[in-house]
């Protein structure tokens, strides 16, 4: 039986880590870089200094300068990361064409048959480390594995500045020794959902029947029963553009208060705009997700004249699109925004047409 080598690369408190290196007064420090802690601000991602404080993505800034009084708020440059990503792609190319990126700074890589010839995925993986090093004066961390769920859950073992190799003959034991929340697609709340069905660990999901795991968790449910056994034949994809860039959020606990919900939407906004940022992309399509306490899902969308990837104007609209739901006395277990239409999709598709129109 052969293996594919697949790699999951991961850069390491990615923007921190640029504005660490940029500004030396800020090396060695606890810092944020996201928004201001005065307004409505959101951590992006905060230095492994900070984390030890328990600042992380995503939590608000007013919160991390409470858990962390002496932390440095810094803004993004999303250009410049942009920079950094295309330069660490350049990387990744010496030794594959196969690579998928998931965002600006994590990609898969296949090596089954790397260019140079080098035939072994750990080597490579140092390499591409040691380049990033050397080259960008960052640290990424690697997973090595024969796919990409175990590619992706190994680079993040020893993070930061990790290689983490699970061969073959150690991915099913690897994964039934693995924590729940470790499990792709599991968020907190499907999380504290397995638990309460003593599901903690693989080895517990491997318990269950797949028929099982799709009632319990629907189409989810028959991913977790193959990723579990190590069966993930997804391969790397190196054509895979987003036809839109979201995010959402199911809550703890289900949310019946207007106000809170706007307060939630505009986390979620904010999110997408950086999001949006980060890809230097802009939308033209926003469309709200509610799903309710008895889990009916409905979805508004609105579209405007212009592209935009502001998240004052994501939260205006999509506030619009809450107002007028009809929420029937019911509570809301989901929010999701996302936004579509997006401009260079827009933009090569017009190419296209162009082209026909020519010949
Ligand atoms: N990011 C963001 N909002 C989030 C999560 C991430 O804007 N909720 C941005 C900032 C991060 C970058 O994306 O630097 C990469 O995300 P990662 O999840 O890989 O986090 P980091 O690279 O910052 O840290 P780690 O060392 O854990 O990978
Ligand atoms: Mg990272």
């Amino acid at each position: 039986m052969t293996f594919r080598k697949i790699i999951h690369i991961d850069m390491d408190s990615f923007y921190a880590s640029v504005e660490q290196r940029d500004f030396p007064h800020l090396k060695g420090k606890a810092i944020a870089v996201g928004g201001s802690p005065d307004g409505r601000g959101v951590v992006a991602t905060a230095s492994y200094e900070a984390r030890k404080f328990g600042v992380k993505s995503a939590m608000s800034s007013h919160k991390a300068l409470q858990l962390c009084p002496d932390i440095i708020f810094v803004k993004p440059r999303f250009e410049i990361y942009k920079e950094v990503s295309v330069a660490i792609r350049d990387i990744f190319h010496r030794y594959t064409d196969l690579i998928e990126p998931l965002s600006l700074d994590e990609a898969y890589l296949d090596v089954t048959l790397d260019k140079l010839g080098i035939g072994s995925a750990i080597e490579i993986a140092k390499q591409i480390k040691l380049a990033i090093k050397e080259e960008l004066n960052l640290t990424a961390s690697a997973g090595v594995s024969i796919n990409k769920f175990t590619a992706k859950i190994a680079s993040d073992y020893h993070k930061p500045d990790g290689l983490t190799f699970i061969g073959p003959s150690k991915v099913v034991p690897f994964l039934a020794s693995l924590p729940i929340e470790k499990f792709f697609g599991v968020g907190k709340v499907t999380a504290k959902r397995m638990k309460s069905f003593g599901i903690h660990y693989g080895r517990d999901l491997k318990m269950h029947s797949k028929d099982q795991l799709i009632h319990l968790f629907g189409k989810s449910g028959g991913f977790f029963y193959e990723m579990v056994r190590g069966n993930d034949n997804r391969p790397v994809n190196p054509n895979r553009i987003s036809k839109s860039v979201g995010a959402e959020d199911t809550f703890e606990q289900d949310i019946s208060d207007r106000m809170l919900l706007n307060v939630e939407l505009q986390k979620l906004c904010e999110k997408v705009s950086d999001r949006l940022k980060a890809k230097n992309r802009s939308g033209r399509t926003l469309t709200l997700k509610v799903k309710f306490e008895d889990f009916i899902v409905i979805t508004r969308s609105v579209s405007f004249l212009t592209y935009t990837q502001d998240a004052q104007q994501l939260w205006l609209e999509s506030l619009t699109l809450l107002e007028k739901v009809d929420f029937n006395q019911k509570a809301v277990r989901l929010l999701g925004v996302s936004v579509s239409n997006l401009d260079d999709q827009e933009k090569s598709t017009n190419s296209k047409e162009n082209q026909l129109r020519l010949f």
